[in-house]
Order: structure tokens, then sequence, then C-alpha cells
């Protein structure tokens, strides 16, 4: 008899294996939602834009993920969609369908576009890599790119991340190839072209690292300040907050008040709060940890919405659910970073967010 209930008992368990779905994420974040209140968004709740950061594919092929993009967000910023390799893959090649589509859907949808991203040291294809030409070649270069992307844009996507990253951890220029072929003035230039394209749009410098302290922050700041010293069009600084949940208050104050000094509008523009930066590989997401990134969240937006009104761009979520992040692919790693779970229901940092601004 008893081997009998065994027997019982190891079916049951495959079979509970097997009914796993494809679809299943990989990291379930436990029941650690708030009730959903319909007469309640980020959108309508926020008295600044509110953004996430969004994937085609995921807007194509997850219904949830589409009706909470539309639901709770106002702005949006593509993930990969305008970055160089995906847009201009070749020298006389531009690809516009993705980032086209993803146009559409916001206009169709009434969201503000933030144009994401034109020159940055990670994203060059190989023929830009591996271009041979004098400086004045490597000028044209950078400026037939910046110019046919905004152009193909103008009055559509209404600001852009001009130069992103252009800052090392030491506060000095980081190395890259427009560094290398073009010097120092690649940043300016490449500011000054974006306004020639379209002088309406709003024209950001973005980097990560504000809260770390002042070394890079610094470097950041004096960027952007001799920029607008020396008349550049510059508009506004972009704040990614890459974030984690155990990161000091005060650096996160800091970070966003003395981009505000600089007197530039001001977009958190990539934030996520990491609640495992220590990649504990069988960590769980738990109630404590889901009061923390609440807590987090809530500063964050508490701090944005008492700079002046004038200076608030937004804040911008880097993708919508859990399990859209690219942090746990990245890092491999279970973790739990944004406002919503796998499920797309709203966390307690949902809570926070909306906290932030009573
Ligand atoms: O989230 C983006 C990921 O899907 C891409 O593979 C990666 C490389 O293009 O870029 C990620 O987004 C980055 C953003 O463009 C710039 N700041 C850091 C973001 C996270 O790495």
């Amino acid at each position: 008899m008893k081997k009998y209930w065994l027997l019982i008992w190891a079916v049951v368990v495959a079979t509970s294996g097997c009914l796993k779905g494809q679809d299943d994420p990989v990291f379930p974040s436990p029941d650690l939602t708030i009730p959903q209140d319909e007469n309640v968004t980020l959108q309508s709740a926020l008295p600044f834009p509110i953004g996430a950061a969004v994937n085609n594919g995921l807007i194509r092929s997850r219904a949830p993920y589409r009706d909470v993009v539309i639901k709770e967000f106002n702005s949006l910023t593509a993930e990969n969609a305008m970055k160089f390799s995906q847009l201009h893959p070749a020298e006389n090649t531009y690809t516009w369908t993705e980032a086209d589509f993803l146009v559409e859907f916001a206009r169709q949808n009434n969201k503000r576009v933030h144009g994401h991203t034109l020159i940055w040291y990670k994203n060059p294809p190989s023929w830009v890599m591996n271009y041979q030409g004098d400086a004045a070649a490597w000028d044209r270069l950078l400026k037939n790119h910046i110019q046919t992307v905004i152009s193909h844009f103008k009055g559509k996507v209404v600001s852009w991340d001009v130069v992103n990253e252009a800052i090392a951890e030491n506060g000095t220029l980081r190395d890259c190839i427009w560094l290398q072929k073009l010097g120092p003035e690649y940043i300016s230039k490449s500011f000054i072209y974006a306004h020639e394209a379209d002088p309406d749009a709003l024209l950001f410098y973005n980097d990560y690292g504000h809260e770390y302290g002042p070394t890079k922050r610094n470097g950041i700041l004096k960027l952007v300040n001799d920029l607008k010293a020396q008349g550049v069009p510059i508009h506004g600084i972009g704040l990614q907050m890459h974030t984690r949940y155990n990161m000091a208050d005060k650096n996160i104050a800091d970070a966003i008040n003395t981009a505000a000094a600089t007197g530039l509008k001001v977009h958190i523009a990539e934030v996520e709060i990491s609640m495992n930066p220590d990649n504990i590989q069988d960590l769980t997401y738990s109630a404590g940890l889901a009061a923390q990134q609440k807590a987090k969240y809530e500063f964050l937006v508490r701090t944005f919405n008492a700079i002046p009104k004038n200076q608030q761009f937004g804040i911008t979520t880097w993708n919508v659910g859990d399990s859209d992040s690219w942090i746990r692919g990245e890092y491999n790693r279970p973790d739990w970073p944004l406002p919503f779970d796998d499920n797309y229901n709203r966390k307690a940092a949902y809570q926070g967010i909306l906290d932030g601004v009573k």
C-alpha cells in the first residue's frame, strides 16, 4: 500500500513539472502585488510625463504588455529600435521598419516619443568600426547619421538622447571610436548637427552613474555645463538611474538635484531598482524586499517632483514588467527591478511611485 501511494506521489510531482508552460516566467514573482484599482493609472496620477522603454516584439506578441503600456504610460522610448546599428546597419542602408512601427504605435495611442540614442560608444555597427577616412570624412559620417535619423522622425520624436555615456567612471571622456576619430568635439558637433536637422527637438545628454558619487557625476556636470557655456544647443540631461534598492537616498538626491542645478530639463531616463545587486542565485522576492523597493521608488519620485516644474521632463522606467528587464539576461540572476511583476500586476513599487507625489 505504501508503495502504491509513493507511486501516485511520484506521478503527481512529475506531471506538475510537465504542466509548466513554456511561457511561465523563469522567476515568478510571489504574491506581492497591490490590488488593481481601475480608476488609477500612473499617467493620470502623476503631474509629469511617465514613460517606459519598450520592446516591439513584446508589443506585438504579448497583449498584457501592450495593454499596460497603453494604459499606464504617456511617453515611450525605444529600448533598442533607434540605436545606430538597428537604424543604419550599412553605410548606405537605413532600416526604419522597427522604429517606424514604434512611432506609429505611439501616435495611435497618443504617446510622446523620446529618441534613444544617436551617438553611443557601445553601438556603432562594424561598418563604422572599420570605416577608413580622414577627419573630414568622419565628420560627414557623424553628421549624415544624425541628420538623416532626426529628419526621418521630425515632428514625431520630440526629444533625443544625442550623446549617450560619453563619460568614464573616473570622470574623464570615455575612450571610443568617436573620440579617437573626431576628438572631444564629437560631442558638441553631435548636438549642433541634431539641432540643425530639427530645431524644435529637445536635445539631451544621457548617462548613468550620477548617483554613484561625485567622481563620475562631476565629469558629467562639467561636460554639460561646458556645452551650455559654449552656446551648444543642449536642452536636457538624462540620468539613466539603473540603480539598486540599497543605494543611499542621499546619493539619489544629489544626482537629481545637481542635474537640476544645471538649469536643464531633467529626464530620469532608464530607471530600474535592482533587488539583487549581489547576484545571489537563490534569492526570492520577499515582502521585505518589496517594501524596500517601494520606499526607494517613492524617494526617487518625491525628489524628482520637487525640482522646478519646467525642468521635469519626466521619468522613464527601463521596460515594464520584471521579466522584460535586461537585468536578468545580462547578469544571469533572479531580479525584480520594475514596478510591474512578471504577469504585469502592480507591485508595491507601483504604489511607491504614486506615493511619491502625495
Ligand atoms: O536594455 C538594452 C538591451 O536590450 C540591449 O541589449 C543593450 C545593448 O544595446 O542596451 C540596453 O539598454 C541600455 C541603454 O540603451 C543605454 N543605457 C544602458 C541600458 C542597459 O544596458
